[in-house]
């Protein structure tokens, strides 16, 4: 068996269930394989892997909200997300979930003995792979792009910290560093170094991945507005460039897109990697996560910022994360939850429109 089918699993299958829950996953495997059974449907996953082009990109699911800790629930961003989009969007070759042990994080929080029982647990023998969820989406990326380097992979988390491992790899396999910039859309700067002793989850994974890009202004932050430091603190601590929310919507979308633009070209960036948490969006339009906020991005701006961008740059990679299906904030209707999984859809589809370009 191929290290890669045992890192993931199949599609919306990386969150663990044994009897309760699981009726969450038999539409998505029945969508996809034509069975609820899980055997017959990995079966099927598994021939994934013998027909991977680089022609349309690649989903992987990262399922694990283990980073999180406000309010949790986006393990099921990916399951949900895919049932979004798969009605009205095919061009993408799913290659699965990351295999989540729900209680883990990193492997370089566990000790020894932990490490050998995880391992006995998922491959059921003894080996050196990785068994927490960021661990194994970091070897599982590597190897992609190691065998695929010109693989545009849209990723779905998670917790924001789940964008770690895919940025991460995302960059060690690009060829010239100066040239790859990352795009970050969020309501929160994710630039603590640590949060509560921890260095990799969704408040820190930002300023945990400066040291993998060129220099931090090949970071642009679009639509901060929920931050305990002013933007004039953020810019001279770390050097990340940020488009709060509120001159987004003073600038609107062609002046936005301007600065995003001139501050790429004035460092020769070519490509572009776009990570996108839903809480960018102002919460009547993104309920359903954890950290909801007031007074942000309409889905409409952003779908237009992206096309612009997809323009004049390569868009190589992407994730969409903090979808918490199954998380309804206060005063939140059903009507609005679920017209708030449509929208993080669109912004799916969006996604998988700029990376096919
Ligand atoms: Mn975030």
């Amino acid at each position: 068996m191929k290290e890669i089918e045992q890192l993931l699993t199949l599609p919306g299958n990386g969150v663990f269930t044994v009897n309760t829950g699981k009726e969450k996953k038999e539409k998505l495997m029945q969508a996809y394989y034509g069975t609820k059974d899980v055997e017959k449907a990995k079966a099927k996953w598994s021939k994934t892997f013998q027909k991977m082009t680089p022609d349309r990109p690649w989903v992987i699911g990262i399922p694990s909200d283990n980073g999180g800790g406000i309010q949790r629930g986006a393990n099921w961003g990916p399951l949900v997300l895919r049932q979004e989009i798969l009605s009205q969007h095919k061009n993408f070759l799913d290659l699965g979930d990351v295999r989540v042990i729900p209680h883990l994080l990193h492997d370089k929080y566990l000790n020894d003995e932990t490490l050998k029982l995880c391992r006995k647990a998922l491959y059921g023998k003894a080996n050196k792979l990785p068994v927490s969820p960021l661990s194994i989406a970091e070897r599982a990326l590597h190897d992609l792009y190691k065998a695929h380097p010109s693989a545009r992979i849209l990723g779905f988390g998670g917790d924001h910290s789940t964008s770690y491992p895919l940025v991460k790899a995302w960059l060690e396999s690009r060829k010239n560093l100066k040239k790859a910039a990352l795009l970050h859309f969020d309501a929160h700067t994710d630039l603590l170094d640590r949060r509560l002793g921890i260095d990799i989850c969704f408040g820190t994974w930002t300023y945990q991945i400066l040291e993998h890009l060129a220099t931090p202004d090949h970071v642009v932050q679009v639509g901060i507005r929920s931050s305990g430091k002013t933007k004039k603190y953020w810019k001279e601590h770390t050097g990340v460039e940020q488009l709060w929310a509120h001159e987004v919507i003073k600038w609107g979308v062609e002046k936005t897109y301007k600065k995003i633009r001139d501050q790429y070209k004035k460092l020769g960036v070519e490509e572009v990697y776009v990570s996108f948490d839903i809480d960018a969006l102002d919460e009547k339009f993104a309920a359903a996560t954890g950290t909801p906020e007031k007074e942000g991005l309409s889905p409409t701006d952003c779908a237009a910022l992206l096309r612009l961008l997809s323009d004049d740059f390569k868009i190589t990679g992407a994730d969409l994360m903090e979808v918490a299906p199954f998380v309804w904030p206060a005063g939140v209707e059903p009507r609005d939850q679920q017209s708030s999984l449509t929208v993080a859809g669109d912004m799916a589809r969006v996604l998988l429109e700029v990376l096919a370009k």
